[in-house]
């Protein structure tokens, strides 16, 4: 009897732990109603009732542009070359002494416990504050799965279409917009600031690779998914700490910049995602292009960042100064670029920063003590 009622008490709290879970990986916190009338903040950012912080770190990176380019890296506290998930570690750091001023994360995969490329979450909202602590600088791209097929961001069926407001997948990919506000929402200071980020959904979106690119979507399709998902986080969640920044890949002109673009109200930061830099004959291609996003942004009011950049393997030992340096240094204008961040250190085949030993180390101290480029050490404070 007494065996029976420990068992009948065991199987209750078992139920009872699995509901919580399932509950709580099903159904994240549905949006918080505003519980007072906010007042606007700035009328230049997409976002009017931007945080004070928030505020601060725009039209920091915009005086800061006018005379410094900020040095990134995606993943950079994560991982590196023969290393994992190890407190303080950065191979930026260990080649040259200083972190990086910009960290790059991704939140694809955000239904499961780490993203695509196996950055546990709970660690990466740590490392997020960890950076802030020290004065540098978040922003997040969106690696997510194909809505429609379930495969994952490179799987180019169409799907934009069907998750758009009364289609039939909207209220399905609302729940994984949820899952994004919650993770934006912790990042949060023990003294419960929220911290800045510079978000930059959809990125690449005038090639071809993913489901919101230009052969999986319209142009009207992509403006409204990237209205859309701005209204539902800044609307309906209330989350008031992000910059919004767009990256096309590889635009020259300005035709092919806009061609598909949301529209000022909607995008703060104009980027550029650009892989072509593997030959000497694209630094003058690249460097235009900086010149006119600069250009662009200063006219609108935006400020403009090369938001990915790199060569696998950085193969040439001068790539850093004969090449990027070289691209950023094209002009004037092209120098105004607020950063330059490059792509991940996964393994000896697939890294975009050096690591110790590589063989491009000198040429990037020499990069990093130009003095156009600024790491975390030389930031000035960003959020006041
Ligand atoms: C790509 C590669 C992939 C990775 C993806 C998202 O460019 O680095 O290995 O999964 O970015 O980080």
């Amino acid at each position: 009897m007494k065996i029976n009622i420990i068992l009948y008490s065991l199987k209750i709290i078992f139920v009872s732990l699995i509901l919580t879970t399932d509950c709580s990986s099903k159904n994240p916190t549905p949006p918080e109603q505003p519980s007072k009338i906010l007042t606007k903040t700035n009328d230049f950012l997409v976002d009017s009732l931007a945080t004070t912080e928030t505020i601060a770190l725009f039209k920091n990176l915009q005086e800061l542009s006018k005379t410094k380019v900020l040095f990134g890296h995606q993943d950079d506290l994560a991982y590196g070359i023969n290393w994992w998930a190890e407190a303080g570690r950065s191979d930026v750091k260990e080649v040259c002494g200083d972190y990086p001023a910009i960290y790059g994360w991704d939140l694809g995969d955000i239904h499961q416990q780490a993203n695509l490329d196996g950055v546990d979450f709970n660690q990466m909202k740590a490392w997020i504050k960890e950076a802030y602590s020290r004065g540098g600088i978040n922003t997040i791209s969106l690696h997510l799965d194909n809505p429609v097929t379930a495969g994952n961001s490179w799987d180019n069926t169409p799907a934009v279409k069907a998750i758009l407001p009364n289609r039939n997948q909207h209220a399905a990919y609302l729940k994984t917009l949820d899952l994004i506000a919650n993770f934006l929402k912790a990042l949060k200071t023990d003294a419960g600031i929220q911290i800045p980020i510079i978000f930059r959904p959809y990125h690449e979106h005038n090639h071809t690779w993913s489901w919101w690119g230009r052969n999986s979507c319209t142009t009207d399709e992509y403006n409204a998914l990237w209205q859309m998902t701005v209204e539902y986080f800044r609307d309906k969640h209330q989350i008031h700490h992000l910059l919004y920044a767009i990256s096309p890949q590889e635009a020259n002109s300005e035709t092919a910049y806009f061609a598909r673009y949301p529209g000022d109200d909607y995008v703060d930061i104009f980027g550029l995602d650009y892989y072509k830099l593997y030959n000497k004959s694209f630094v003058s291609d690249l460097g235009k292009s900086l010149h006119l996003i600069a250009t662009l942004a200063e006219n609108r009011g935006k400020i403009s960042a090369l938001t990915e950049v790199g060569v696998e393997r950085v193969p040439d030992p001068n790539w850093w100064t004969e090449y990027l340096l070289a691209a950023l240094k094209y002009s004037e204008q092209s120098k105004k670029t607020a950063w330059a961040l490059v792509w991940r250190n996964a393994s000896k085949d697939h890294h975009f920063a050096p690591y110790q030993g590589h063989k491009s180390v000198p040429d990037f101290l020499k990069f990093y003590r130009d003095q156009l480029m600024i790491f975390e050490n030389e930031l000035p404070d960003m959020y006041r």
